[in-house]
């Protein structure tokens, strides 16, 4: 088993990452030392700013997860501030936000940040295309999971097994497990 270090205070993030690379032959170590998180509209610089930091720190080579939710009719909110919004507001207010909006589409973004000790970051993006649910529904996942509808059907409803052939952070670690591989 090649193994990888995660930073990451996030279980749930920990525990979908765990389980998709554990497919590919990676076991992965959770490190929650934390980084600083930048301010910016899009998720890439902060996970490569994240990955470096942390790499520098740490002295080791890591990987990051920044990730959100980006609602189409709310300009993308809540994006780069889902953790923020998560911790403070929670499901229920995001419905309420969101009563009396026809335009429900949403997505979900996962973006992988990689550095090793004094090299440049690289970051890696997956997308997956959802609506907001009208109420909450299931209890498997994490955070935002029980109102993301994909097709139907809640990510909270559908749980892990399921979220993980398809989700954004699946298609993140794709893309990133193929570069690890094309450097071997
Ligand atoms: P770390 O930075 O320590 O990894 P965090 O929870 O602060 O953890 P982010 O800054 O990336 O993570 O915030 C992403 C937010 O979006 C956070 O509230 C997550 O719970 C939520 N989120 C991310 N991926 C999700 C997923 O697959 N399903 C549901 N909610 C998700």
């Amino acid at each position: 088993m090649r193994k990888i270090v995660f930073v990451t205070g996030n279980k749930g993030k920990f525990r979908e990452v765990k389980d998709i690379l554990a497919t590919k032959g990676f076991e992965v170590i959770q490190n929650t030392d934390g980084y600083p998180e930048l301010q910016e509209d899009d998720l890439e610089p902060i996970a490569a700013y994240g990955a470096r930091w942390a790499s520098d720190k740490l002295g080791l080579p890591v990987m990051v997860d920044d990730s959100g939710l980006f609602i189409n009719v709310l300009n993308g909110f809540p994006g780069p501030y889902s953790a923020f919004v998560e911790k403070n507001l929670g499901n229920p207010r995001v419905l309420k936000i969101m009563e009396g909006e026809t335009d429900r589409s949403a997505v979900f973004k996962s973006v992988i940040g990689y550095c090793e000790p004094g090299a440049e970051p690289l970051t890696f993006t997956g997308t997956v295309e959802g609506k907001i649910a009208f109420e909450e529904l299931g209890t498997g996942g994490f955070g935002y999971d029980p109102i993301f509808d994909y097709n139907g059907k809640t990510f909270g409803e559908l749980g892990d097994e399921f979220k993980n052939t398809v989700s954004h952070r699946r298609r993140a670690l794709d893309k990133f497990v193929e570069w690890l591989d094309s450097q071997s």
